[in-house]
């Protein structure tokens, strides 16, 4: 397999690695207890904010150019309007050795962290998210354009919305559709002012929103009800969001924007992907009898081919997956899970320039805690040994010989029989 233009890189988020007891959401949704699956909170994590150094040198040994990583607004901003010069240091520090280290920095706004002071505020729920976040938007992008160019404005906003305000699993914890959209619509309609003002700050600077994309299938293909079900998930979960954060096109369930007016904003279309949705009613769930990984996620490569032909057949815009990966603890299926992949967005055709793998650490995994395994680097809570997996190997191998060779498929791959 040969990658040609497709260059790869590796993902994390700030609060799925950094611990420390900074003051966010999740710090504090992690303190209440039954919370998180395993009692775990972010404040271990894979203690990245002191390992900076040595995850540098990880990187350097996987070989990739590109790292998408987070920052977290709590320790930037621990009180509203009052920005630490000392956690800027830290990111401006980090920011440099990575580029001294010939890798590009793809920089995370907001990715399911809010600091307590504005979670208390009643966060994306209310008006008070807007102008914090663009305050801290407009003060970062000041602070670190002369090392950032690429910005996701914010993370999987329908995941976040979801999760915290529908399935009521993730701070703060609501069981609400009204709810749900209207956290939707104000992070749409974020992510469209933030746009302008990195814009304004960095003219040649490449933004985009990280979503969460997944196919919906109707589970009984000609049962009017679970086709109706899938096509309504797939507008209210993602397509509406996508239009709105990419051509600024609002239209039911969502608002904000100005009617009939369209306009860009993104630069690149950001796709998360790991699974499909198979629809029964309107219940989302798994098509039964699939393959899955640790998570019970259908492992569905053809998915994301599906996705970015028909993501590239509506906007004309390059794309980026920024996140692709799976649970597995045991590294079992994810050298053959990474390569299929690869290959699906290939075979789509699609104007793909890069490829993220979530995660290139073992992951403090939000609710889930500290059990399910993405990293393509272990890592030994305990002792905060990291060890490079046999994906990890694959992966570098694949960025040293820009795609799969006949010897590392040999080498990863081949099952004997
Ligand atoms: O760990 C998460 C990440 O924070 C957002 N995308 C999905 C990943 C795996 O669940």
């Amino acid at each position: 397999m040969d990658l040609g233009s497709l260059q790869l890189g590796v993902a994390t988020a700030a609060t799925q690695i950094e611990g420390g007891h900074a003051d966010t959401n999740w710090h504090r949704w992690a303190a209440q207890p039954g919370r998180i699956k395993d009692g775990s909170t972010p404040a271990r994590a894979a203690d990245h904010w002191n390992r900076v150094d040595q995850d540098i040198a990880l990187l350097g040994e996987l070989g990739v150019r590109h790292y998408r990583m987070g920052l977290e607004w709590a320790r930037l901003e621990p009180t509203p309007g009052q920005f630490d010069p000392g956690a800027l240091q830290h990111y401006r520090d980090e920011l440099t050795k990575l580029r001294d280290a010939g890798i590009t920095p793809l920089v995370t706004l907001h990715h399911f962290n809010n600091p307590g002071w504005l979670e208390e505020k009643g966060a994306w729920l209310t008006g008070a998210a807007l102008p914090a976040y663009l305050r801290f938007v407009r003060h970062i992008v000041t602070q670190l354009k002369d090392l950032v160019s690429e910005w996701i404005t914010i993370n999987e906003p329908n995941v976040y919305a979801t999760e915290g305000y529908l399935r009521g699993l993730w701070p703060p914890g609501h069981n609400s559709l009204p709810e749900t959209l209207r956290v939707m619509s104000h992070m749409a309609q974020a992510h469209g002012r933030a746009y302008d003002i990195i814009h304004a700050l960095q003219p040649g600077a490449r933004v985009g929103v990280a979503h969460h994309l997944r196919p919906f299938d109707p589970a009984r293909r000609i049962n009017p009800l679970d086709r109706l079900g899938a096509k309504v998930m797939e507008l209210g979960f993602q397509t509406a969001l996508l239009d709105a954060m990419t051509i600024g096109r609002f239209r039911f369930p969502l608002w904000g924007g100005t009617p009939g007016k369209l306009r860009r904003c993104a630069d690149f279309i950001g796709v998360n992907y790991y699974e499909r949705s198979w629809v029964r009613g309107v219940n989302p769930g798994t098509r039964p009898g699939c393959v899955t990984n640790d998570l019970g996620w259908e492992i569905y490569p053809e998915g994301l081919t599906r996705l970015l032909t028909h993501i590239a057949g509506r906007y004309p815009l390059p794309i980026y997956i920024t996140e692709n990966g799976t649970a597995d603890a045991t590294d079992a299926f994810r050298p053959r899970f990474i390569v299929e992949h690869l290959q699906a967005a290939l075979a789509s055709g699609a104007p793909v320039q890069r490829y993220y793998h979530w995660c290139f650490t073992d992951n403090w995994e939000w609710a889930e805690g500290e059990g399910p395994r993405f990293g393509l680097v272990e890592l030994d809570y305990e002792t905060q040994a990291r060890t490079i997996r046999k994906s990890g190997r694959l992966y570098a191998d694949m960025v040293a010989h820009g795609g799969l060779t006949d010897e590392a498929y040999g080498r990863w791959l081949r099952v004997s029989v």
